[in-house]
């Protein structure tokens, strides 16, 4: 399967990561993309470097305020004296004001952002220009071949919503890529989120539209990042009603519990009439992944790239989640050539 992949993508080189207590290495780090580089070399896939494709699809999804903030934020962080990572410590919680930006970058941190492991560093920015060309390169091919792509996102996007970053994403590249899809005029798109962790930011972006139909399976955030999103009564809103599925699944769930939802989102993706899919592939569903849950192993990734295809939708796969480094390059593999042998 052709593959994107910006060396862009690792100009974002954070040390710090706020995790139980302590700032460590971040899971979320730049030989994510080797290894998955080596599996796909080994495979013979061919990797192409996306072109620029500057602002504009971003701000088709995302506020300009949060974008200038994002760009901006690690030049102002240095020019208020910090010496460590842009991280946010305060926020307009619950019991305060959510309707003020603050001047100060500080404020400015907290009313961006929704949650704390995920520091702005100085390449930040450039990576997430770098991550969402890739997402754009991946869905034209889609587009314009008809045949599956794979976009290898860095950072990733899930939980990025229209004006917040945090869960280690800043744009949301499927959000990116179906607002693009749309605007070359396919009718419906649905995206598929199969990363361990809730897309929190996807489904935001999309709440209240019905052209673009989200479907999650994920942690059920009763008890998993990001807690404050993803139940079963999350279902959209005017005329997004109905176009908003999710389907939390308690951790250590078994592999044929999650394909039997699996299979219940693909039928509802399949009623929607949806033109194309989405696929926000986190492999942090492993069960080797030191930051989640389930139980697949190796081999079900096949199975579940099979299950995908089986679905008869043109296809883009944009990397999200997955963090078991020595594992995540053959299990992105599985999943693209189990697609492959279906198509
Ligand atoms: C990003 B993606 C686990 C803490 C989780 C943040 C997780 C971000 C996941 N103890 N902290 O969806 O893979
Ligand atoms: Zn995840």
């Amino acid at each position: 399967m052709l593959t994107f992949f910006s060396e862009g993508s690792r100009q974002r080189q954070a040390r710090s990561e706020l995790h139980d207590g302590a700032l460590v290495t971040p899971f979320e780090r730049p030989e994510r993309m080797d290894l998955v580089l080596a599996a796909l070399s080994k495979a013979a896939f061919e990797v192409r470097s996306p072109s620029d494709y500057g602002l504009a699809p971003v701000l088709a999804v995302h506020d300009a305020d949060y974008v200038a903030f994002l760009e901006n934020c690690w030049q102002a962080w240095q020019a208020a004296g910090h010496a460590g990572e842009a991280i946010p410590n305060i926020w307009p919680a619950r019991t305060m004001r959510g309707d003020r930006i603050p001047q100060s970058v500080s404020g400015q941190l907290g009313y961006y952002a929704l949650a704390a492991e995920t520091s702005i560093t100085e390449g930040t920015f450039a990576a997430a220009m770098a991550s969402k060309d890739t997402a754009l390169a991946a869905t034209d091919h889609t587009l314009a071949t008809g045949e599956p792509t794979f976009g290898l996102c860095r950072p990733p996007g899930h939980h990025a919503a229209v004006d917040q970053f945090g869960g280690y994403c800043f744009f949301n590249n499927a959000a990116i890529a179906a607002q693009r899809a749309l605007d070359a005029g396919k009718r419906r798109v649905a995206i598929l989120d199969v990363d361990f962790h809730h897309g929190n930011g996807t489904q935001q972006i999309f709440y209240r539209r019905d052209d673009v139909l989200f479907a999650s399976l994920h942690g059920d955030p009763d008890v998993t990042f990001p807690y404050f999103s993803g139940y079963t009564d999350e279902t959209g809103e005017g005329v997004g009603e109905g176009f908003t599925i999710n389907y939390p699944l308690p951790p250590g769930t078994s592999v044929a519990t999650w394909m039997a939802a699996l299979d219940e989102a693909l039928a509802h993706i399949h009623r929607a009439e949806c033109e194309l899919l989405v696929v926000s592939l986190g492999v942090d569903i492993f069960e080797g992944d030191p930051i989640s849950a389930f139980t697949f192993q190796h081999v079900d990734f096949i199975a579940l790239g099979q299950r995908l295809a089986a679905a008869g939708l043109p296809c883009v796969f944009l990397m999200e989640g997955g963090y078991a480094v020595e594992d995540i390059g053959v299990n992105v593999v599985n999943v693209l050539q189990g697609f492959e042998e279906v198509t």
